[in-house]
């Protein structure tokens, strides 16, 4: 049956590449769907948020450490302490988008050494299986996880028919490395041919635009429940950023706290009664 029917713990157990594995393993021992989508511009702010969410969260995802005005070396020290703290896994939103031999470098050096403390990134399937083998030959020997983007949340995106196929293609034919998605629905068996091999297809779904009040915001974001998110489309993680941290400057941690208990209880209930159906 379709992986979204099984248990995250279920799903643990088989899943081939370490950072899928360990992710769904700390998603089952702390109760959780939720990654927080942390985009704000200070230091401070950043720990702070994440020192906060950080019992209710499987993810932190960093929307591109480059927002940061104020980075330094010790961000990515702390991150991995609270990291190890709260028992979260770190999700860098690079979206790399060039050829394998550029997104190599990328990953692995310039100021931000991705690879160092990611354990999971993503990539644009924009370039063809080449960004996949660049990357899977900085990943694979650290034990990280590639996630492709698959579907877009804003409004009027470009990823959607052969090109949505194509990627799932893509992840399909490096299953070690490639453990899934960022999408709105699920891609097991999608764009097969005859001859692939689906036995234990088990991407995981991680789904942004998620919200449990607004609908969308002034730029083309669109938001969904968890409950239409995880219980209806099947996917796995949400990951909710403004719902969260609110869109003001000024960030009330307490009200942070609250906010990612509340979207933790939606997104398990929602699972809960996913697998209850
Ligand atoms: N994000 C999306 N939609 C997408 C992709 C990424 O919203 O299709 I790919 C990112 C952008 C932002 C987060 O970092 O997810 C959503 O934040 P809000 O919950 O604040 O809208």
């Amino acid at each position: 049956s379709s992986p979204h029917l099984c248990s995250y713990a279920d799903r643990a157990d088989k899943h081939k590449n370490p950072a899928a594995r360990a992710l769904l393993q700390l998603m089952v021992k702390k109760k959780t769907n939720l990654s927080v989508s942390v985009d704000v511009t200070r230091k401070n702010d950043f720990l702070a948020i994440i020192d906060a969410v950080g019992p209710y969260v499987c993810l932190i995802k960093k929307t591109h450490i480059d927002v940061l005005e104020d980075y330094d070396q010790t961000v990515v020290e702390e991150l991995q302490a609270l990291s190890k703290k709260h028992e979260f896994l770190i999700f860098e939103d690079r979206k790399f988008a060039d050829i394998g031999n550029t997104v190599a470098l990328q990953y692995s050096g310039g100021i931000y050494k991705i690879a160092n403390w990611a354990h999971i990134t993503n990539a644009h399937a924009v370039p063809g299986p080449s960004i996949v083998t660049g990357l899977a030959s900085v990943g694979l020997p650290l034990e990280r996880g590639l996630i492709l983007l698959a579907e877009m949340s804003s409004k009027g995106a470009l990823t959607t028919g052969t090109y949505t196929e194509e990627a799932v293609r893509m992840a399909r034919a490096r299953r070690d490395f490639v453990i899934g998605f960022i999408a709105q629905h699920r891609m097991e068996g999608i764009g097969a041919r005859e001859t692939d091999d689906l036995t234990d297809e088990d991407f995981l779904i991680l789904s942004p635009g998620v919200g449990l009040d607004a609908k969308g915001d002034a730029m083309g974001q669109q938001y969904r429940t968890p409950a239409v998110v995880v219980t209806e489309c099947g996917c796995d993680v949400i990951i909710v950023g403004r719902g969260i941290f609110g869109t003001g400057r000024d960030i009330d941690v307490k009200e942070v706290q609250k906010q990612a208990q509340r979207y933790q209880t939606a997104g398990w209930e929602a699972y809960e009664s996913r697998l209850s159906k």
